[in-house]
């Protein structure tokens, strides 16, 4: 069993999801306030978690970093996602982006897994290209308030609206299926 270390059941739930059907069994941890350094790759917030987990976690875990980046806004927020939604919302983004002719945006998961006892220590970063609705759109889920606004590319609806469209092209589903590929060549 490996522990998926989040304070987003959200994520766990697409992550196990994905996981499953590779025969890989997930367990959820909650943490609160995973560590996280201040950078906008989601690649090196991960690696730095994975580094100052291993010290204290003793069974192979993973964990997840992922944001939304905005062209128009040079990727803005980003890794900071979850901190830019709780000081001004979505509809904060919304206001940023009014008049913007540009609305394409992507989606990144990077996710993040070790094996204390071997330190074994892998990343994996995927994305979903995409575009931000001209307004909020769909099932509001205070964990992933993104969905509301985010219409993958080659769709008209936001994942808020049609959740098969997130089971099919999301970020975290591409980079859940490289870990589980993984995963199951070296034996997990
Ligand atoms: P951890 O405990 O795993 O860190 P978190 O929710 O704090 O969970 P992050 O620090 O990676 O996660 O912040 C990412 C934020 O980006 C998250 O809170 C959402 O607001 C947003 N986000 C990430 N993936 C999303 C998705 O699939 N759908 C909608 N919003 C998403």
């Amino acid at each position: 069993m490996i522990a998926f270390i989040t304070s987003n059941e959200l994520k766990f739930k697409e992550a196990q999801h994905v996981l499953a059907e590779f025969d890989i069994d997930i367990a959820f941890v909650p943490f609160i306030n995973k560590p996280e350094i201040r950078s906008d790759k989601e690649v090196e917030v991960v690696n730095k978690a994975l580094d100052v987990l291993k010290e204290v976690v003793k069974e192979p875990f993973i964990v997840d970093d992922s944001g939304i980046h905005i062209t128009a806004l040079n990727g803005f927020p980003g890794t900071y996602s979850k901190w830019v939604y709780e000081k001004i919302g979505i509809e904060g983004v919304l206001k940023l982006m009014h008049d913007v002719q540009d609305r394409s945006a992507k989606f990144v998961s990077a996710v993040g897994f070790c094996d204390p006892v071997n330190e074994r220590k892998v990343v994996f970063e995927a994305h979903v290209d995409g575009y931000i609705a001209q307004e909020m759109r769909g099932v509001f889920k205070p964990k992933f308030p993104y969905e509301t606004v985010f219409i993958p590319k080659g769709f008209q609806k936001t994942y808020a609206e049609d959740e098969t469209l997130k089971k099919k092209t999301s970020h975290r589903k591409k980079a859940f299926y490289k870990l589980a590929l993984w995963l199951k060549k070296e034996g997990y």
